[in-house]
């Protein structure tokens, strides 16, 4: 039996502690944290775990193998190495860090430990859609991928969290920055981003730039078009489309039953990630569950966490610039590359 302890038991923290306390097998939280003592305390009684009032010493605890981190974005660094160097396997989710040079210090950390320790939040890479879309290409079936096409629409941010332009890519588009390497190859790395704002929609208050438009050209010529939409009003809708030499892949849509009735053609657009991804979020515990279980951690790394951060770094500057920002990355340290 895995005993996880978990950092951070808002509303992503306890959909993952609801998952592992009733649906996978094999593994249970011992221990939970956060800055908001009273929720954390709530959550520790009702899954029978204790609460652990330092961060740090829930990482330490005899009886915590794994540590989640699922707490504010901006403490995923210091948790993610705080965890490595006490030796416990992490799953830490996205953003790993909201900065490049973050990542790097939780890759150097890492390779420290002499092995892989780590594992980022990129649960699309297990949506069973999203899984078929890369076979489909990996198959060769589309030809060579030229162009690849996404929306990421949200019905309005989760429990009204007040968004900023910046986090818009270290906190939602970086799910495309890593999904989008998954589908058309690891290997192949961005080489420049662009963002360019449309006017703003009427929803969205002063500070914030939404939707957002990203282009993204990778080393190999693939371009990349997304779109980012906080306040959507109609539901959670993610939508992908490659197109290659030899045909086009994307995801289903609608991803639910169509009903004609009435003179009208219908399906429900579901409201939440949390439903969107439900299936995904399950098979990316258990898959990372089993990893840890047999020593041998193979899901999204600390160096997809840093390619990832890399482009949202330059989203950042290019909405400062309006220009086209180069993406330089570090060499890929060997010890990561068995991962794709
Ligand atoms: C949220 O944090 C997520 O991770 C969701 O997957 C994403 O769609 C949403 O935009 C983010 O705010």
């Amino acid at each position: 039996m895995l005993r996880i302890g978990v950092i951070g038991t808002g509303g992503m923290g306890r959909h993952h502690i609801g998952n592992i306390q009733s649906v996978i097998p094999g593994a249970r939280v011992t221990a939970v944290n956060d800055a908001n003592e009273a929720i954390a305390k709530q959550v520790a009684a009702d899954c029978g775990a204790r609460f652990i009032a330092e961060p740090r010493q829930l990482i330490r605890a005899d009886d915590v193998d794994a540590v989640m981190i699922a707490s504010w974005d901006p403490t995923h660094e210091e948790f993610s190495i705080a965890a490595i160097e006490a030796g416990k396997y992490v799953f830490c989710e996205k953003p790993l860090s909201d900065t490049p040079e973050g990542c790097l210090r939780i890759m150097e950390a890492e390779q420290k430990a002499g092995k892989r320790l780590l594992q980022v939040g990129f649960m699309r890479r297990y949506d069973q859609a999203y899984r078929e879309l890369r076979t489909v290409i990996e198959k060769g079936t589309i030809g060579r991928p030229l162009v690849v096409r996404a929306q990421h629409r949200n019905l309005a941010p989760a429990g009204g969290a007040t968004i900023t332009s910046d986090m818009s890519a270290t906190n939602a588009l970086v799910h495309e920055f890593d999904i989008t390497r998954y589908l058309i190859g690891g290997e192949d790395t961005y080489v420049s981003a662009q963002l360019v704002a449309p006017r703003s929609s009427r929803f969205c208050g002063d500070d914030l730039i939404d939707p957002q438009l990203v282009y993204l050209e990778t080393k190999q010529g693939v371009r990349v078009e997304l779109e980012l939409f906080w306040y959507c009003r109609y539901g959670y809708d993610i939508r992908c489309e490659v197109v290659g030499d030899l045909g086009t892949a994307s995801l289903p849509d609608p991803a639910h039953t169509v009903v004609r009735c009435d003179g009208q053609s219908a399906f429900q657009i579901v409201p939440t990630w949390q439903e969107r991804f439900d299936e995904a979020y399950i098979t990316e515990l258990r898959e990372w569950i089993a990893s840890v279980q047999a020593e041998n951690i193979t899901g999204p790394s600390a160096w997809d966490g840093y390619i990832a951060s890399l482009v949202a770094s330059a989203c950042r500057q290019s909405r400062l610039t309006g220009g086209i920002v180069p993406i330089r990355s570090v060499d890929c340290p060997d010890f990561y590359h068995v991962n794709f």
